[in-house]
This record gives structure tokens, sequence and C-alpha cells, in this order.
């Protein structure tokens, strides 16, 4: 069956949802420092300085969701939505996703006060998690549901370090890779929901353009988070024999 697509015209459901994927080729599991992360390129400093880096967004998700949900009108994306923030703080018996990042903290040798003083966040971080956070305060809820998309390319990364860190840093006890075990269905189910809501909201060529851009903001968010982390924390120069 010819299917007549005008030019600039919309894209159907499953064309949009190709090109959303298409941006992963910009995630930053194909950054040189995640690279170095999964070849076991890394020294115990690096790890440790992105794992206390890496705190930094952690901690901001929670108030990125609960400024897309205090934008969001309607109640039954809220009831959704609300998942998001008590994943990460917990709730009840839960202790949620920043007492696992804590235990992977303690798992690399940062104790627990080390990392919840941010002493070791570098500017380049902070900026890049404070854009993120900034963008979902002043963005139609709908961009900012869109922007949590690149977790559509979560799932590889967290599956990449549950596989990898064990062979190459035995150091690190495997219990502090809780958090990326426990992150895998949880993106999926995110990633479900966040896709229905941006492939209902974004209808027209322009919109969905708007969309492949909003995507590409995030995906620099998390790239220029890495920048600053590989530029704070070098490669040791090779010891001349
Ligand atoms: O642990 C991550 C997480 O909870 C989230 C929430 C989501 C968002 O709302 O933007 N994005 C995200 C991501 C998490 N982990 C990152 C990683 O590399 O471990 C990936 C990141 C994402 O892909 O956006």
């Amino acid at each position: 069956m010819n299917v007549t697509v005008t030019p600039g015209g919309p894209w159907d459901r499953v064309e949009f949802e190709a090109q959303l994927r298409a941006k992963g080729a910009g995630y930053h599991i194909h950054h040189p420092f995640n690279v170095k992360m999964t070849n076991g390129q890394l020294s115990d400093d690096q790890v440790r300085g992105w794992v206390a880096n890496r705190f930094y967004y952690q901690i901001k998700i929670p108030q990125k969701d609960g400024a897309i949900i205090g934008n969001c009108d309607d109640r039954e994306t809220r009831r959704k939505w609300v998942l998001r923030i008590l994943d990460h703080d917990g709730w009840e018996d839960n202790a949620g996703g920043m007492e696992a990042w804590t235990a992977l903290g303690e798992a690399v040798g940062i104790p627990r006060p080390d990392l919840w003083s941010l002493k070791h966040v570098v500017p380049g971080v902070r900026f890049a998690v404070d854009a993120y956070l900034n963008f979902a305060r002043q963005s139609p809820w709908q961009e900012a549901v869109c922007s949590s998309l690149t977790e559509m390319f979560a799932p590889k990364i967290h599956k990449d370090r549950l596989s990898n860190w064990p062979q190459h840093y035995p150091w690190i006890d495997t219990a502090g890779l809780q958090y990326f075990r426990s992150r895998i269905s949880l993106a999926e189910r995110d990633v479900e929901h966040g896709l229905q809501v941006t492939l209902d909201h974004f209808t027209t060529r322009v919109q969905q353009d708007r969309a492949l851009d909003i995507l590409q903001f995030k995906l620099d968010v998390l790239w220029s988070m890495l920048d600053a982390i590989d530029k704070a924390y070098p490669d040791m120069p090779r010891s001349h024999l």
C-alpha cells in the first residue's frame, strides 16, 4: 500500500516514535567517559567522582518531577507521575532510590556525609542538572514529560553496569549496584507512560520537531555532565617505565 506522506506533514505514531528512538545515537552511553567505564578503564577516583556527581542529578529528579506535577492539570497524569517521586524519595518503609545511591556511594568508598554534602559536585554538573530542573519548572508539563524520554535508552546502560562492574571493578561490593537493578523495570514503566503522553500531545510536524529538540536538550544535559566529570577526573598519566 503506497502511503502518501505530504512533505513536512506530521509523522504517524510509529514513525514519530522511531524518530525519537533514533536520538539514542547521542545518548551518554556513547560518551568517552562511559566507554571508559564500560571497558574497565576508570580509576577508583574516577568511579567515585562519577558517583558523587551523579548524586546531584538523583536528588534533583524528585524536584523535577514535582515541578511537572505542579504544572500538570490532568489528574490521571499526576496519579501516575507521583510514583516517580516516591521511587526516589521513598515512602513508609521503602527507602527509595536516594538511599540506594547512598549505598552505591558507600560501596565505592564515599561515606554518606561526604556524598550528601555535595562538596564533590563540579560546576558543570550543577549547571546541567539545574538547567534540567528549571526547564521542567518553566515549560508546559507535556514538554517536561518529553524530556524524560532519554530513559528509553537507560535500561541498556544499567544492564551494562550490572554486567561490567563486578568484572572490572571487583573492589566494589555488588550490593551497591542495587540502584541499577531497580531502575531497569522502573525505567520501562516510566517510558511507557512518558511515550504515550508525548505521542498524544505532539501531533503536528512542527510540534514533533519541537519534541526532538526537547529530547536533544536532555541528551545534552546528560552529555555535559559527563564532559564536566571527565574533565574534573582526568586519566592518570601512564607511568613511564
Ligand atoms: O536513574 C535515573 C533516573 O531515575 C532517571 C529519571 C529520568 C528522568 O526523569 O529524566 N531519567 C533518568 C535517568 C537515570 N539514570 C541515568 C543513568 O545513566 O544512570 C539515565 C537517566 C536518563 O536516561 O534520563
